[in-house]
Formats: C-alpha cells, structure tokens, sequence
C-alpha cells in the first residue's frame, strides 16, 4: 500500500485508459502529462496525492491485490481470468464493454468428441465447458486467437468480440454468447480500511459519472 496520504491508481493503456481519463476528469482528476505519449509509468494528477501508475492489464489485479496501488480499473474478463477473491470490486464502470464469445467457424462448435479450444482465457473457458459439462482440450495462447482456426489450431476460441469486424475479416463468427464484459474499479482490501474516506469519497463521485452517461 502506498503512503496514507496518497491513493494510487492503476491504470492500463489503450481502451482503459482512454475510458477511464473522461470518467476521472468528470471528478475534477487531470493527469498533468499524457501517459499514452510518455515511458514514465507514475503520473501525477492536478489533484495532490492521487496519482496513477501504468501497468499491463492483466497486472492491474496483481498490483491491487498486493498493495502496489489501492485502486484500479480493470476488465471484467481480466478479472475472471485472475479469479482471486483478494480484492473488492465495488463499481461497473460501464466502460470499454464487449462480450466473451465462443467463436469459430460456423459449425464448429458442433462437431461430435473432445472440441479443442484456442484461448488465453483458459480459466473461463474451463469454468464454461464445465457447467456445459463438455469435454474440452484447451489451447494456451497469448494472442491472435483468431488465426488459430485458420491454420486447423483448434476447433474454435473462446475471446472478446465488440463490433464483430476482426472474426468476420477472418471468416469466423461468433457461436456461443458466454458472458457480457465491462470495467470495474478494484480496490486493495486494507486500503479500503486504512483509506476509507478518501476512497468512498472517490468511489461516490465515480458512480455519479458513470451514471450521468447512462441513457
Ligand atoms: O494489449 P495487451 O496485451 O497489452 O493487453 P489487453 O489486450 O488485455 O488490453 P486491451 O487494451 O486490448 O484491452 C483491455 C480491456 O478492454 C480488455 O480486458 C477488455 O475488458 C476490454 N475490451 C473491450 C476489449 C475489447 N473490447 C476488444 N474488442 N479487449 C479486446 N478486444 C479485442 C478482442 O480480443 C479481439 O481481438 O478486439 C478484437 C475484437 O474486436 P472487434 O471490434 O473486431 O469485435
Ligand atoms: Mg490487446
């Protein structure tokens, strides 16, 4: 946990973070430098002792959980995956949004055995095709899951769809809807104690901007 007079934010680039500067903006919290244009990796805000660092997203539980920041913004997939129950996820935020799907190419989930499954969502895959009660062999991968089926790398991947533009440029479809994803704020459990005010106080401003951009 960082020093009590400070709350430290994390933050992964791209979606997240682009989602998450107008949320924070919207509770009066500027970063004074643009963290997409930088290599630093600590970034001071314009409100003293908030500050945000930048880690990769599938860092952001690990840095939460441990104290490396008391808060963080991570998607719910990401979360899945991690599956520790060592952190609080106290808000949606309703950002960065898509859906976790089975897609392959049409049919493919249907063929008769033991489908093989190419994704680096192994604990969700795992999890679905257990309540499915389907045997599966899974395929560990880091990313591009959708080449996989192209070159007969298994029979479908289990990875977020949005638009549906990148499984349809590659003549795949998405088959089975397996959950709907979106970002959640993550808080370190003794911050929560140690830090409470200040936290609340964020997290009340932060759910009134998710909410005004509701409807
Ligand atoms: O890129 P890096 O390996 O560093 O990390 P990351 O890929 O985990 O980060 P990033 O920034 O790509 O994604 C951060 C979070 O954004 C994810 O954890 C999701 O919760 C969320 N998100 C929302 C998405 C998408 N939409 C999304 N479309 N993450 C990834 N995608 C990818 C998807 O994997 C697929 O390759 O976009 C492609 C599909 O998009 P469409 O629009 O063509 O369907
Ligand atoms: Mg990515």
């Amino acid at each position: 946990m960082s020093d009590a007079e400070t709350l430290t934010l994390a933050l992964s680039k791209g979606r997240i973070l682009d989602d998450t500067l107008p949320l924070l903006a919207d509770c009066g919290i500027r970063l004074t430098e643009d963290p997409e244009r930088s290599r630093k990796l600590i970034f001071e805000t314009t409100v003293p002792g908030v500050r945000v660092i930048v880690v990769r997203a599938t860092d952001v539980p690990p840095f939460v959980e441990h104290g490396g920041a008391d808060l963080g913004v991570a998607g719910k997939d990401v979360l899945m995956e991690y599956g520790s129950n060592g952190l609080y996820e106290p808000l949606d935020l309703n950002i960065a949004r898509c859906r976790m799907m089975v897609a392959g190419h049409p049919g493919a989930n249907e063929r008769p055995g033991r489908l093989r499954v190419a994704t680096k969502f192994v604990n969700i895959a795992r999890r679905y095709y257990a309540e499915q009660g389907r045997q599966v062999e899974l395929i560990k991968l880091y990313g591009s899951m959708e080449l996989a089926p192209l070159v007969g790398l298994g029979d479908v991947i289990v990875d977020l769809v949005d638009t549906g533009n990148t499984l349809r440029a590659n003549g795949l479809e998405p088959l089975e809807h397996i959950t709907d994803i979106s970002s959640r704020l993550v808080v370190n459990k003794a911050s929560m104690k140690m830090k409470h005010r200040r936290i609340k106080a964020l997290l009340g401003q932060l759910a009134e901007a998710v909410e005004a951009r509701r409807t």
